[in-house]
């Protein structure tokens, strides 16, 4: 279906164009087995997806928790640098979940751009924080995305935009490599691998290792990921385990048995601390660093 070796273009609309590989990159994988485009700078041509996806008069929405101190320390760098470079000169809709409304910062947006906040209730436990999220993000796509938006993303809040961010990400579902991972063997990937956990995977099993910090897609798509993570969460809790990984080992199980149609390479979620890497030529979404001290309380 692709050509692993030479590499692909990207184009809107037919994700993979095999005939021209004016764009590719032979350095790096560019496909999936089953089809789906891998992007790297240098697989697509941003100008032609910005024309494609603005005669669409696209809506791409944006979730992102702040509870806890999380608010203080990374929320108004996120926003702020998203404003740069995240979806630039498209409708965006940011959904800011969090326990102190009135806090949020008074980010100004351009124009097109809004942001609603969603009050969520603390809970005790970081695993849980991290682990509900599945099914906060289910119910504002009931109640806003899916009547104003047509694409979804998911990230984490303790990092920063410092590349462009754009349409050629945009897909029925989207997966993130893993920086830390992708270039190692399957065995070191950190998935769950107790037999009693619903995000169990046997060795052998599993793609890539993608990181919970970035997913996304349609809405619907989206709901599908996000209400299938939940039910495993769910049903460890019932049992009384906890995945490895939290939401990212169910998220990881879940893009094992339903394959995205787009990866994301490291460039969209990169850690600095890996350094300056021959196939990495840029860097669009960055870790912030965490002092685990003071933004850890429990
Ligand atoms: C998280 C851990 C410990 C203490 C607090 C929190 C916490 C997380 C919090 O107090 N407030 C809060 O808003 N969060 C949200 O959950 C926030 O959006 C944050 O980015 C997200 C995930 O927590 P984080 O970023 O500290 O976890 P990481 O960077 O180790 O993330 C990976 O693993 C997680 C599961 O353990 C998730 O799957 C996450 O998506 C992964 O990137
Ligand atoms: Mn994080």
């Amino acid at each position: 279906k692709c050509n692993l070796s030479k590499g692909a273009r990207i184009r809107p609309g037919n994700d993979i164009d095999n005939t021209l590989d004016l764009w590719s990159r032979s350095d790096v994988q560019t496909c999936m087995p089953w089809g789906a485009p891998v992007i790297w700078e240098g697989t697509f041509d941003a100008r032609q997806y910005d024309e494609y996806y603005r005669k669409r008069n696209v809506t791409v929405g944006l979730t992102v928790f702040a509870v806890g101190k999380y608010l203080d320390v990374f929320l108004e760098t996120f926003l702020i640098t998203a404003e740069w470079y995240f979806m630039i000169g498209h409708n965006v809709i940011y959904y800011v979940f969090t326990d102190q409304p009135n806090k949020v910062p008074k980010v100004p947006l351009a124009n097109k751009r809004l942001l609603r906040i969603i009050p969520v209730s603390r809970h005790q436990r970081w695993q849980d924080v991290s682990m509900l999220r599945m099914k906060s993000i289910s119910e504002v796509i009931d109640i806003f995305v899916s009547r104003e938006a047509q694409y979804l993303f998911c990230m984490d809040v303790d990092q920063f935009f410092e590349g462009r961010f754009g349409v050629e990400t945009l897909s029925d579902s989207v997966a993130q490599m893993h920086s830390w991972f992708y270039h190692r063997f399957s065995i070191f990937y950190s998935y769950d691998r107790n037999p009693k956990s619903a995000a169990y995977m046997g060795l052998g099993e599993g793609d890539l290792y993608y990181h919970a910090a970035v997913f996304g897609g349609t809405w619907q798509k989206v709901k599908h990921i996000v209400d299938s993570c939940y039910q495993g969460i769910w049903t460890d809790k019932q049992n009384n385990v906890e995945a490895l990984w939290h939401d990212e080992s169910h998220l990881n199980k879940y893009f094992w048995l339903h394959k995205p149609s787009k990866v994301l390479s490291p460039e969209y979620c990169w850690d600095d601390v890996l350094g300056t890497q021959k196939d990495i030529f840029i860097s669009r979404l960055s870790w912030a660093k965490k002092q685990y001290e003071v933004v850890r309380e429990k």
